[in-house]
């Protein structure tokens, strides 16, 4: 596979769309990738960018005509009614795949998340990291949309040949804002490089990764992701003492700090739309 160079980056106005504009095109081929941009809000400061959403197959097939790549980040990002959920993160993503079949790109690079094992108990003492083959145990719709987005990218390698890199990220925020994310952040600069090791290894076929730095209090096991060339250069231990001296350690009796999906397990942020 030729390195690609022109990429489509759905959830372009998000705030992992919106680090990885700024981050991600210096680790490109020679200049650097050429991002098309793709959400169904107007993406600030870049007017070239694509405003649609993800259940305009027409204007997803447009999209995606010509790129080497996709980098999926759209879509519902926190839970949901199931309605919700399943316009957007179920058919949302088939669209794209779709779309990607019809026009022939051959790699995507799907944005999964922790809650789609939100349930996994948190490793404790001399517990083993959580395996990339744990078993699912989504906590919420949204983290089963992100089952169903993983096993719609094994169909499509399976029966079309396209290639996708799941990455099941923890925490991708500029800092970690709380005692859990210690355990599962991904700094910006990360996760560029994760994206990048994604886009560009060669023989994916469908590849889970954990999405983390290498942090010291790290929960999953980051083997598949450094089997891409990933190569994490960030730890959120710095910030460890002042969010512990604010929050206190975690409480074994508290699903929501025992359980990978912390929060999403009792009380799961609501998205606003
Ligand atoms: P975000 O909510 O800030 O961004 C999502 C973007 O998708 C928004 O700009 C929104 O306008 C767009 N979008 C939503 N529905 C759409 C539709 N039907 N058509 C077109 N665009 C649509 O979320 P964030 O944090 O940037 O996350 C990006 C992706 O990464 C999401 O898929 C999320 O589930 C996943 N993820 C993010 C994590 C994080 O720590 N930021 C952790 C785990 C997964
Ligand atoms: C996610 O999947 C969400 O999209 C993100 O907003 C965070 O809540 C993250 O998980 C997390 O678990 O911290």
């Amino acid at each position: 596979m030729p390195a690609p160079r022109t990429v489509l980056l759905t959830g372009a106005a998000g705030g992992l769309g919106t680090l990885m504009r700024d981050l991600l095109p210096g680790h490109g081929p020679g200049g650097g990738y050429a991002l098309r941009l793709l959400d169904m809000r107007p993406v600030e400061g870049e007017p070239e960018s694509i405003v649609a959403d993800l259940a305009d197959r027409d204007a997803l097939r447009e999209a995606v005509r010509g790129v080497d790549a996709i980098i999926h980040l759209a879509g519902i990002s926190l839970e949901a009614s199931f309605e919700k959920i399943l316009a957007a993160n179920i058919e949302g993503t088939y669209n794209l795949y779709e779309a990607a079949r019809e026009e022939g790109v051959g790699r995507v690079v799907f944005a999964s998340s922790n809650h789609a094992v939100g349930y996994t108990p948190r490793p404790q003492g001399d517990d083993p990291l959580i395996p990339i083959d744990t078993p699912r145990r989504p906590d919420t719709f949204y983290g089963l949309s992100k089952c169903f987005g993983e096993d719609l990218a094994q169909l499509y390698w399976e029966r079309h040949g396209i290639e996708t890199v799941s990455v099941r990220i923890g925490s991708c925020f500029p800092e970690p804002t709380s005692v859990r994310m210690l355990s599962v952040w991904m700094s910006p600069a990360d996760g560029a490089r994760l994206f990048h090791a994604a886009l560009t290894a060669e023989n994916v076929g469908h590849t889970v990764v954990h999405g983390s730095s290498a942090n010291t209090r790290l929960w999953w096991d980051l083997a598949s992701a450094r089997a891409l060339g990933y190569e994490p250069q960030d730890d959120s231990e710095p910030y460890a003492a002042k969010l512990l001296a604010e929050q206190g350690e975690l409480d074994p009796a508290n699903p929501a700090h025992t359980r990978l999906g912390g929060p999403f397990v009792t009380d799961p942020p609501i998205w606003p739309y």
